[in-house]
């Protein structure tokens, strides 16, 4: 068989598999003003102010957060999908879900986008987007530090099939429990709490590129022991830099290059902790794909963020097919608003099944031609099955 042909056939089986969304920051009906969908959220992802002040200098970051959203929604439609081409992947990835709704990206104004999301509502638009964007479940990012969600946990949960949860660490362990104790008694407790009221599908934290294993008390003495008794994953999201221009609020992190030994030091001390890990520079995926051939409760996953473009998931992606077979989750959408299901998954998708169908033409090369119950096995894994088995959720 051609390599076109076996590259059509892979992508269009790969179109066939429900996603299984590892991390996103998408939310369940029950939590309102927290679920974020229709235009004016999707032109105001953070990705695009970053893009948008670039393209504006003479506005600061100060000045753009003083506008309303529909203000700032306004700007950047104007500065980046009318007057610039949309070439940049968040800008392409609007144009990608446009198109996927129905509308031509070249014609459309932003006021028959705005009338046609208003036509609808959270609940119906939830469930086209799911369909369209293939997508089974996704695991949410439940902070109960969060004033507003966590009014939504003390009176308001509803459980909803396609949103698992997730118990997001990253304040917790900056601020103690509900009274600011955060010694290691106190933290194991909260955790216990948590994870008896929202059953998280996973425990996670993003981490700086300066994170020490030798520092991390409450990781090594509350975490990895209360993960290891609940036999819950522990998702460690490593070489973010927060804040690097605060100017830009939620579009301000930057990103750095970690020390992974101290990943490997965690590995080597708890062998019976499941650990899920994304890195956010593009060297650190390949020392982390090494890691986890050392590791067998290591597993990578997904091209986050700064990493979360065409280019780069195909390059991880390649190498981490080379070294680890279908043994790793390769992609998770990370989507804020509802619509990015649609262009996350649309862009990723496709180049997975374009890297899976270049190690079956190495194989056709080696005299191994691969069947399609083959090919629908391995994306099964590596787009639902790997996380739902690595999570206990199957
Ligand atoms: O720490 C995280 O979960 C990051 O994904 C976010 O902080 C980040 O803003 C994001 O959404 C990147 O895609
Ligand atoms: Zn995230």
């Amino acid at each position: 068989m051609s390599a076109v042909s076996l590259r059509d056939r892979t992508y269009s089986i790969a179109l066939e598999i429900p996603i299984f969304d590892l991390h996103t920051h998408l939310v369940a009906p029950c939590f309102g003003s927290l679920n974020l969908w229709g235009i004016d959220e999707i032109l105001t992802y953070h990705y695009l102010i970053a893009e948008f002040l670039r393209a504006r200098r003479d506005i600061s970051g100060e000045e753009f957060y003083r506008w309303t959203k529909p203000q700032q929604a306004e700007a950047i439609w104007e500065t980046l999908f009318v007057q610039q081409t949309p070439v940049s992947e968040a800008q392409t990835g609007v144009i990608t879900i446009i198109s996927r709704l129905g509308f031509d990206p070249q014609k459309v104004t932003l006021e028959e986008l705005r009338q046609a999301f208003g036509a609808t509502n959270s609940e119906a638009q939830i469930s086209k987007v799911f369909d369209l964007a293939g997508v089974s479940k996704v695991v949410m990012t439940n902070d109960p530090k969060d004033p507003v969600e966590r009014a939504i946990w003390d009176g308001g949960y509803v459980a909803d099939s396609h949103f698992l949860t997730a118990l997001r660490l990253d304040q917790i362990l900056a601020t103690g429990d509900d009274k600011g104790d955060s010694s290691v008694d106190a933290v194991r407790t909260y955790l216990r709490v948590w994870i008896g009221k929202m059953s998280p599908a996973y425990v996670a934290i993003s981490l700086p590129e300066t994170w020490r294993f030798a520092d991390a008390t409450l990781i090594r003495e509350a975490v990895l022991p209360v993960c290891k008794e609940y036999n819950l994953p522990f998702a460690m999201m490593i070489g973010v830099r927060r804040g690097v221009n605060p100017a830009l609020r939620g579009a301000g992190d930057g990103s750095g290059i970690a020390d992974l030994t101290q990943l490997e030091l965690l590995l080597q001390e708890h062998p019976e902790n499941k650990i899920l890990v994304t890195t956010l520079a593009k060297e650190n995926a390949h020392t982390l794909a090494v890691m986890a051939r050392k590791f067998a409760n290591l597993m990578p996953f997904g091209c986050w963020w700064f990493v979360n473009n065409p280019s780069i998931i195909a390059e991880i992606t390649d190498f981490r097919l080379e070294m680890l077979g279908t043994s790793f989750i390769p992609q998770h959408s990370d989507s804020r608003v509802l619509e990015h299901l649609i262009y996350k998954w649309d862009h990723s998708r496709r180049i997975i099944a374009k890297r899976l169908a270049k190690r079956y033409e190495a194989l056709a090369q080696s005299g191994y031609a691969v069947t399609d119950d083959q090919i629908r096995a391995d994306l099964s894994r590596l787009l639902h099955k790997n996380a739902e088995e690595f999570l206990g959720v199957a």
